[in-house]
């Protein structure tokens, strides 16, 4: 019998090998084996979401909970047993990270003082069972979109009362986050957006998000925080259109604002694809935008347009991604969070144990495959000889800006040279990818 009866007589997931039939245990997901001279935790560096994990009552815009947990309740009592299951969960996985909101782990109270107190009380307890397991946290963040008082939005609300508010409640959940060593603390803009531009002052929401972030890295780097500032793009949903639309988006975003070099995204696979991205693209474009700090690993339904947040099984989707993370380095202070959550009918303490083991399983999947891609090695060859030409001297001549329009065009007219087109080999590259999936 686990310790707070929760998960009855379930036993920690272990490895067994491809060939395993036990459907709780890892086939893929062998955290000491060696990928790429690392440890494959090292790599994937994988967390459990508290608040789908451990929040999440089933309840969706049809129909009320149909999940029952012995912590859903109020108060300070209910916070800890809540905290008990997690950490119990956790270890039941082996899974070394975790992810929380301020209003996940503590019971918010009559005031944002109480809530804060709570906040911070409930840290306090987590602090000492990290202590007790070496479980660490990947990120804190903070709710800024449940209660009303955000539906006009924290940062980019019309009230500077709300913006103060939330500012407040922001510096409470750095403050712990840095008390308990997080890697990275995320922004996520639940409601930093519009409903209809009839009602929004579309510039100045924008000024007042930059002056929001500009305010938290400046608050990181007076406490030393040393973790990673990260926001989490996504296009729409809540609002019908988010600011922080897409990685692309967030880039322009930092750059007007002059904080390209202190903020970095969080991206989620869910998210790209709601945005008319793939995941791969996401990650390619942060990766070659100098921005790419962490990943929400849950994927999306792909036909009913919400973001779903579903445990992730597509190794193929993650592969084309990893190969990407893995030649750029890997995570650094970023790492997989399953930002996903159980159905509305999967109603067992086990099926949060199927939801993370299968899960898991697929990444370990996708970074075995990302690895053999990278040591056949032919496609980084393919694409290091496509660009090969830009290596002549003229090639380099041109982009270090020591070729005017006139000067190409002369050469043009000297030499009246025509291109020869090579083949993309786009089929032979994915044919590649099958083979080591
Ligand atoms: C919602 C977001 C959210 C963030 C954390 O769609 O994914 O869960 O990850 O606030
Ligand atoms: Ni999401
Ligand atoms: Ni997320």
């Amino acid at each position: 019998m686990s310790s707070t009866g929760f998960f009855g007589n379930l036993a920690p997931v272990r490895f067994e090998g491809p060939d395993s039939d036990n459907p709780l245990a890892y086939r893929h997901y062998d955290k000491d084996a060696l990928i790429l001279g690392k440890r494959m935790e090292d790599h994937l560096r994988p967390a459990v979401c508290y608040w789908h994990s451990f929040g999440f009552s089933g309840a969706d815009p049809f129909g009320g909970q149909t999940i029952e947990r012995p912590w859903f309740g109020d108060d300070l009592a209910h916070a800890r047993v809540k905290a008990d299951a997690a950490f119990e969960m956790l270890h039941l996985l082996g899974v070394p990270f975790f992810t929380f909101h301020d209003r996940d782990i503590a019971p918010e109270g009559t005031s944002l003082r109480e809530y804060g107190k709570n906040v911070r009380e409930m840290a306090g307890y987590l602090q000492k069972k990290m202590a007790d397991t070496g479980i660490r946290l990947l990120w804190g963040t903070s709710n800024l979109f449940h209660d009303r008082r955000f539906m006009a939005g924290a940062a980019t609300n019309p009230d500077p009362d709300v913006f103060a508010y939330s500012a407040a409640q922001v510096k409470t959940a750095i403050d712990v986050t840095h008390q308990l060593g997080g890697a990275n603390y995320v922004v996520w803009g639940g409601r930093e957006g519009y409903e209809t531009l009839l009602n929004t002052d579309l510039k100045r929401e924008l000024d007042q998000l930059g002056r929001f972030i500009a305010l938290i890295v400046e608050y990181k780097h007076r406490i030393g925080f040393p973790g990673t500032i990260l926001i989490e793009p996504k296009p729409q949903e809540p609002t019908k259109h988010q600011y922080d639309f897409d990685v692309a988006s967030v880039f322009g975003f930092l750059a007007r604002y002059g904080l390209e070099r202190e903020v970095k995204v969080n991206i989620e696979v869910a998210h790209a694809v709601l945005a008319g991205h793939s995941f791969e693209h996401e990650v390619a474009l942060a990766i070659a935008l100098g921005v790419f700090g962490s990943v929400d690993i849950n994927r999306n339904d792909y036909q009913s347009g919400w973001d779903t947040d579903q445990f992730p099984t597509n190794a193929a989707e993650m592969a084309v991604a990893f190969y990407h993370l893995l030649k750029s380095g890997g995570f650094t202070t970023g790492g997989l969070n399953f930002d996903a959550r159980i159905r509305r009918q999967s109603l067992e303490p086990e099926d949060l144990l199927h939801g993370h083991v299968g899960g898991l399983d697929a990444c370990a999947h996708a970074l075995k495959t990302a690895a053999k891609l990278i040591e056949d090695g032919r496609i980084g060859r393919f694409v290091e000889d496509r660009y090969a030409a830009w290596n002549s001297p003229e090639g380099k001549a041109i982009l270090a800006g020591k070729r005017t329009l006139e000067e190409i065009a002369a050469r043009l007219d000297r030499e009246a040279f025509e291109p020869k087109p090579k083949s993309g080999r786009q089929e032979y590259l994915e044919n590649l990818l099958i083979r080591h999936l």
